[in-house]
């Protein structure tokens, strides 16, 4: 679509938009009216920079349906992010909305090669999280053939790969990677699969791990993007050039921010990505603050689609981390120590990557009492710290007690967190 076409389909979006807000959603109205936004009025894009903010913590404090946009009778899904307890976001999907969110994905993966000749396995967990179930309605849309493998036993996944002649894989990019390993493990050779497209997201990646994937695995590793407050999957993905993802400007506007003024940063400079939704019925936002960091990358793309493109996810902009897929805020973590021990002892949050496996510890200080004599408290402790973690977060998580004043104290939480991963 040219560019002013586009334009213009995205004003009358943004209207319609605005107006489903402003009439459906009190939390919305309040806003509008206080930023003093006559929505009917708006006669260009360039109002969006008048439009308020909506944060994860907006999401928090009208959780779980204060935002939705549609009475539940017409919400035919709900999704959540990958994040577990305490940092719980709902989202829901009309039937219009899912119709329109499997357009997107299914664009997503035509742009990354794959047709409806290809068998799709998607290893993304299959759950409340967006990913599995997202992909999935995507790559059956656009009518190929689709396996839902899901993300347990990877063996499995591996001999299935061979047996079914899989030819696109979608899962994350380290999971990419450990298959290659469990491949190699079981005396497999790559080359004896049919392996050809591999589309990747959900965590932050390298370009290094993309040449890794293509050369193990023989294929082409695209990118993609999205996050379950604007989505999920669908909101921008990679073409064969390799060179940036086209965002679905027809369905999302993005801007890119100065993360400490909130003006737009000069084209190419790197900011936070904000998403205002065009689409969306049961939960459309405006100026999404993702805290995911990008830049845009000025100029058309060889491969001739209009879409503008963004450059893979470079930082946060808050302290979330990503860890096996999963979001994790380090004040969950913080939380839990908090709730058992009855006082913040100081800790340590760990993360490394084993053989393309995110692994997770947290130290935590223990008194000198605790740690020199009473070994079997210490088991229990450790044990019950654990479990929390486990339950809170959603993902295997190692704790070591360690002696009092063992780790330097910080001030800042930053400096708490040691993530050992070369992305
Ligand atoms: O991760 C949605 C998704 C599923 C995208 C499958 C792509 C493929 P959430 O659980 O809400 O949704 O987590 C969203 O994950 O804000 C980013 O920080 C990060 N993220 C998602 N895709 C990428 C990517 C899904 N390609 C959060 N590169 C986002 C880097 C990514 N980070």
């Amino acid at each position: 679509m040219p560019r002013e076409d586009l334009e213009q389909l995205q004003l009358e979006r943004l209207q319609a938009t605005l107006y489903r807000l402003g009439t459906h959603v009190p939390f919305y109205r309040r806003k509008l009216r206080e930023a003093r936004v006559d929505y009917e009025a708006l006669t260009s894009l360039s109002a969006l920079q008048s439009l308020p903010f909506t944060s994860k913590e907006d999401l928090h404090e009208n959780y779980p349906y204060g935002l939705f946009a549609v009475p539940l009778r017409d919400v035919v899904r709900i999704h959540s992010t990958s994040g577990n307890a305490g940092m719980t976001t709902v989202v829901g999907y009309t039937r219009n909305d899912i119709k329109n969110w499997s357009d997107l994905v299914a664009r997503i993966l035509s742009s990354a090669g794959v047709t409806a000749e290809d068998v799709v396995q998607i290893a993304y967990d299959y759950g409340i999280f967006t990913g599995g179930l997202g992909l999935h309605y995507g790559a059956e849309r656009l009518g190929a053939s689709v396996i839902p493998i899901s993300s347990g036993n990877i063996k499995r996944q591996i001999r299935i790969m061979r047996d079914f002649k899989t030819t696109a894989l979608v899962c994350t990019p380290s999971h990419a990677l450990k298959l290659a390993d469990v491949m190699m493990d079981m005396g497999l050779n790559p080359s004896e699969l049919s392996l050809k497209y591999g589309v990747f997201g959900a965590e932050p990646w390298s370009e290094a791990m993309r040449l890794e994937i293509a050369e193990r695995l023989g294929i082409i590793a695209t990118d993609n993007y999205g996050l379950a407050e604007v989505m999920g999957p669908g909101v921008a993905g990679e073409c064969r050039e390799c060179n940036g993802l086209h965002i679905n400007e027809d369905h999302f506007l993005v801007e890119v921010l100065d993360t400490q003024t909130l003006q737009p940063v000069p084209p190419g400079e790197i900011g936070e990505l904000v998403v205002t939704t065009l689409t969306k019925e049961a939960f459309p936002v405006i100026r999404y603050r993702t805290r995911d960091l990008a830049r845009l990358i000025p100029g058309p793309c060889p491969c001739g689609r209009t879409l503008g493109r963004m450059s893979r996810i470079l930082g946060r902009s808050d302290d979330m981390l990503i860890i096996k897929g999963v979001n994790v805020f380090p004040a969950q973590i913080e939380s839990v120590l908090t709730d058992i021990n009855g006082t913040e002892s100081p800790y340590r949050i760990i993360v490394d990557r084993e053989q393309h496996e995110d692994k997770l510890t947290v130290m935590v200080e223990v008194t000198e009492s605790l740690f020199s004599d009473q070994i079997r408290k210490q088991w229990a402790l450790s044990a019950t710290i654990q479990d929390r973690l486990i339950t809170d977060l959603g993902i295997p998580v190692q704790v070591k007690l360690v002696e009092e004043k063992t780790l330097e104290r910080f001030d800042s939480k930053g400096k708490k967190v040691i993530d050992n991963r070369k992305l």
